[in-house]
């Protein structure tokens, strides 16, 4: 990759962090003194998100900023702590124990928070699910997880087949009309009304779980990532050194909570540091979103590269519409970050923007661009302090600068995921190489440090900063009845990094057509989520398959960029 310039240090971030010494002494325990347990030994993540301000004196601060044109509500620790001390005497009431699993399936609204810190506080699992499912990716998460409860609203029910889901013993709906002729059926607002505020968390180990995240593999279905309480460790100290919060910032995560992002940095590290929370959901928007960031006066702001993209292409001329002199510092998190969109941000905001690079399984940021870092642009950065990221060839062994290979992380880490749900064997495949973390990512590193994305070693999609994994489409494909045979593919996108190209062979009886293509489309997108429906659909009379059957994608790619095909001796026929 083309290593184009350098970018000064505009600000010094916190001053507590000289990154060069720092990365060698730092020793993650000195974190744990932040917290209560440390000398207490009994944890609660809750607790030191939201409960811990008002003990410290910090109730009456913004915690959550509700930015919605509709709604305007503001939230203050005392408050979230009150709220979530209630929901967690309704979980109690219906009898949820430590360790089961409760999944939120609701747009990003105030009772989204207050029942994510309910099921924390009863040292249940919490499941955040994204508002864009549909059916089948619903099921097909609450089934896995065996989750016992659900908390969504009246316009969600629908897409939730509940006499397919045997472990759900309890719906709670967060909506005024709600049918109580079921038993099962739960009234959100009526359960809080006359649930009390009083109550203390479930006090567990650091090592217990707290959230599970499904997310993509290039083999079968989502596979649930399981985080502990402890990872909170992380969640603060990459809030502190690599987001730069400080007591009286504003910050906005543009995340989704149904994706890691819109947990480990749209709830755990903004509250544990106790700032002010700016949420906002819907659509995107480059009108909505300057706005939000004008209105809160935010000061950091953590978005990612498609977003990004999408702020580039709505032109420059919007942008003087709107203050925005109030941001001090701005991140990106999820696809490769151009240089291109780092230029243009100097250009238009005035500041750098700080590429991070992590994943659900690692739960939290590990590799940054700091606020006290020279950029060079294309370069996630270094990693941060106690994290050390090398890359390693097949075999396990470390290789050089400027060579490329599997990005690889030595174990452990505080926010390493803890297992994936009822899978041992994938968890274990993750460590294969002499113990390393294996990311499933091509980089190199340079002689300076720093490391340079090169791509997915595996055949999972990154659709607008979306993880998507090719068998979960393709078997929603085969569902159609026209559709005999499926093999998808990330084909290169300008704007979304990658977008989802389907090969399909028709089943006898079937004609291509347009209008074929556009009911596949919606089959899948009614089935999963608009994210996961192909924006691209090739009819192929016959696809390229191996002798054990499997469906070759790297052919498809192959195909579809003009490349050569490679070694074609597995092939069927
Ligand atoms: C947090 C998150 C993880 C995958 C990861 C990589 C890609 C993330 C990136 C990046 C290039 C960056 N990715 N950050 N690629 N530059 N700064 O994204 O989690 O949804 O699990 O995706 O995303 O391929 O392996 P997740």
């Amino acid at each position: 990759m083309l290593q184009t310039g350098r970018l000064p240090v505009q600000t010094k971030g916190n001053q507590l962090l000289d990154y060069t010494r720092t990365a060698e002494t730092f020793d993650w325990r000195s974190v744990e003194s932040a917290f209560s347990w440390s000398v207490t030994g009994r944890v609660n993540t809750a607790y030191e998100a939201i409960d811990r301000h008002v003990d410290e004196g910090r109730g009456e601060q913004i915690a959550l900023q509700y930015s919605d044109p509709s709604r305007n509500e503001q939230l203050t620790f005392a408050e979230m702590k009150a709220n979530s001390n209630r929901f967690a005497n309704v979980l109690r009431k219906y009898n949820v124990k430590k360790g089961d699993r409760v999944f939120i399936f609701m747009p990003r609204v105030p009772e989204f928070y207050t029942s994510f810190f309910g099921v924390i506080k009863v040292g249940a699992i919490v499941g955040p699910l994204f508002e864009a499912f549909m059916e089948e990716a619903v099921k097909d998460r609450i089934a896995d997880s065996e989750a016992s409860v659900l908390v969504t609203t009246p316009d969600l029910l629908p897409r939730v087949p509940r006499q397919e889901l045997h472990s759900l013993k309890h719906v709670i709906i967060v909506g005024n009309d709600v049918d109580h002729g079921n038993d099962n059926i739960i009234s959100y607002y009526k359960e809080m009304k006359e649930a009390s505020t009083d109550g203390e968390p479930e006090w567990v180990d650091r090592e217990d779980p707290m959230i599970i995240h499904y997310t993509s593999g290039s083999t079968g279905k989502p596979k649930g990532v399981v985080h502990a309480h402890n990872a909170m460790i992380q969640h603060y100290q990459t809030g502190k050194w690599v987001l730069d919060l400080q007591p009286e910032d504003i910050y906005w995560c543009t995340a989704d909570p149904g994706w890691v992002t819109g947990t480990s940095y749209g709830i755990f590290a903004p509250w544990l540091n106790g700032v002010t929370n700016v949420i906002r959901g819907g659509r995107f928007s480059p009108g909505d979103w300057y706005q939000t960031l004008e209105k809160n006066k935010v000061t950091v702001w953590y978005s990612a590269p498609t977003a990004l993209r999408m702020l580039m292409a709505a032109g420059d001329e919007l942008i003087r519409n709107y203050d925005l002199s109030s941001i001090r510092h701005i991140l990106s998190v999820g696809e490769p970050l151009n240089p291109e969109v780092i230029r243009w941000g100097m250009k238009v905001y005035g500041k750098r923007i700080h590429d991070t690079w992590w994943m659900t399984e690692t739960g939290a940021i590990l590799i940054a661009n700091y606020p006290q870092m020279e950029i060079k642009p294309g370069s996630m950065g270094k990693p941060f302090p106690g994290i050390r990221a090398a890359i390693i060839d097949d075999e396990g062994n470390e290789l050089p600068p400027n060579q490329m290979g599997n990005l690889a992380i030595q174990t452990p880490w505080p926010s390493l995921m803890r297992e994936i749900w009822k899978n041992p064997q994938k968890y274990q495949e993750y460590f294969r190489l002499k113990g390393w973390y294996i990311s499933g990512d091509s980089a190199y590193m340079d002689e300076e440090g720093y490391f340079w994305f090169q791509g997915r070693l595996d055949d999972v999609i990154n659709t607008s900063g979306e993880r998507v994994g090719p068998f979960e489409v393709e078997s929603k494909l085969v569902e159609h009845p026209a559709v005999a045979e499926a093999g998808v593919i990330g084909k290169p996108d300008p704007v979304r990094g990658q977008i989802i190209k389907a090969f399909v062979s028709l089943r006898d009886g079937y004609q291509p057509s347009d209008e074929l293509k556009e009911e596949i489309r919606q089959f899948v997108k009614n089935g999963l989520a608009a994210h996961a429906a192909p924006r691209e659909i090739e009819f192929k009379d016959k696809l390229p398959k191996t002798r054990s059957g499997k469906i070759m994608r790297r052919v498809l790619k192959a195909w579809e960029l003009g490349l050569p095909t490679g070694d074609l001796s597995t092939l069927e026929d």
